[in-house]
């Protein structure tokens, strides 16, 4: 059905007069975002981000070839909502990697087709700016063209505030070190009514923004998150996305938007019960609807589960990440059905394709590397022994 008609047979003006806004092109206010969390039917909202979604990458689904470094699990905050964290509960269950040791992971991946390396891990009292400039050089003087995406701004936060460098010092040591670009972690919710309970001891909002701002005006590029699905309500998630449109506004520095669906095993919201696939699916829908400047949306697979996140390609999201290596234990830890995070170029391929989307191979930075529209799974196979 055309969108125009699906639009005309809403018999909520309200609703119709922000579908004609979607279908010409023009922005929604923050009171019509939070009305589409409070009236909008999952179809009206899957299709209008599906219209979205297809006019900026038609059926082009990103994908890149990425794995995992996390340093340590050891933190100094205690944000209620992670599983993860080992300092004061469980020390014994703590990790910390050296320098050799994180070489060694980034040596294994010698030959093959990675592009990418993330790092982000826990907020460790030793592990400093210059270990991590350290660690930056270390990779760059070993493999020079991989992508270092690394620390959230939550890391970044604590490592400049202990060297006592400013904002603007720290991340030119950490780029001419060898940093590439940023990930979104750490956003969690900005305003501080939320903020304050469930990590108040860590960077606040503002914080948060100042950091990617200040990157994005070293011409780094970024990604944002957002924790949903707990003790937030509506407003909260809009007032959240609307200081994301405001800054990417003013430096256009962010790539990609991710929602992060809060999972409740093993931490201090147990009690919180998580969201359901439909208010998952509204979500992906009305960020794509709000974030009108963020190129991209992406469902992050290894927290969602593998058919959640091939569902979410049908409400405006175009990237499911990569091939994480199953080092990624931010997930597993909070419950997440996907235990072992790790999946092969043919099977993301082939998810991708199974509910007829265009599987494409990006970089970083989304510059396309291959098209596997026309790959066969023989050829699949073949590369997926590179993996
Ligand atoms: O900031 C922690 C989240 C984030 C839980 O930029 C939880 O490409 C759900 O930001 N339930 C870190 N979420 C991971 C992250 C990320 C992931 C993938 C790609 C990118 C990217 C960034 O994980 C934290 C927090 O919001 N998190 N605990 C939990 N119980
Ligand atoms: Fe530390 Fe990050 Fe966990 Fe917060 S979410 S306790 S900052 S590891």
């Amino acid at each position: 059905m055309q969108l125009n008609t699906i639009i005309a047979n809403t018999n909520n003006p309200k609703l119709q007069a922000i579908g004609e806004k979607v279908l010409h092109n023009e922005r929604i206010t923050p009171e019509e975002g939070i009305l589409l969390f409070e009236q909008g039917e999952l179809p009206f909202l899957g299709a209008l981000a599906n219209f979205i979604r297809e006019k900026k990458h038609g059926h082009k689904t990103y994908f890149n070839r990425n794995f995992h470094i996390e340093p340590t699990n050891v933190c100094v905050f205690s944000c209620a909502f992670c599983s993860y964290s080992r300092l004061y509960a469980k020390r014994e269950e703590g990790w910390e990697l050296s320098l050799e040791q994180m070489m060694h992971i980034i040596k294994s991946y010698d030959g093959k087709p990675v592009t990418e390396v993330h790092i982000v891990g826990g907020v460790h009292p030793k592990l400093t700016l210059s270990f991590f400039m350290e660690l930056l050089k270390a990779i760059k003087s070993h493999r020079p063209e991989l992508h270092v995406k690394g620390f959230t701004a939550v890391e970044h936060d604590y490592m400049f505030r202990k060297a006592k460098v400013s904002v603007e010092e720290g991340m030119k040591l950490l780029k001419e070190a060898g940093l590439d670009s940023i990930p979104g972690g750490g956003a969690e919710i900005f305003h501080p009514e939320i903020r304050t309970q469930i990590c108040a001891d860590k960077v606040d909002g503002d914080g948060w923004l100042n950091i990617h701002k200040t990157a994005h005006q070293m011409g780094m590029h970024s990604n944002a998150t957002m924790l949903y699905g707990h003790i937030e309500k509506y407003f909260h998630r809009i007032d959240h996305m609307e200081r994301l449109r405001s800054l990417q506004d003013e430096t256009g520095g962010f790539n990609t938007f991710i929602p992060l669906k809060f999972r409740n095993k093993d931490n201090d919201m147990s009690h919180v019960a998580e969201s359901s696939i439909i208010e998952d699916l509204k979500m992906y829908a009305i960020a794509r609807i709000y974030l009108d400047n963020f190129p991209h949306l992406k469902a992050y697979w290894p927290m969602l589960g593998r058919k959640n996140a091939q569902l979410t390609l049908s409400y405006g999201v175009n990237d499911i990440d990569g091939t994480i290596d199953d080092s990624t234990k931010i997930y597993s830890m909070a419950g997440s059905e996907e235990q072992n995070p790790a999946m092969s170029t043919a099977e993301l391929v082939t998810l991708i394709k199974q509910v007829k989307r265009q599987p494409i191979e990006r970089d970083t930075l989304y510059k396309e590397i291959k098209d596997y529209s026309n790959v066969t799974l023989q050829e699949l196979q073949i590369d997926a022994n590179l993996n």
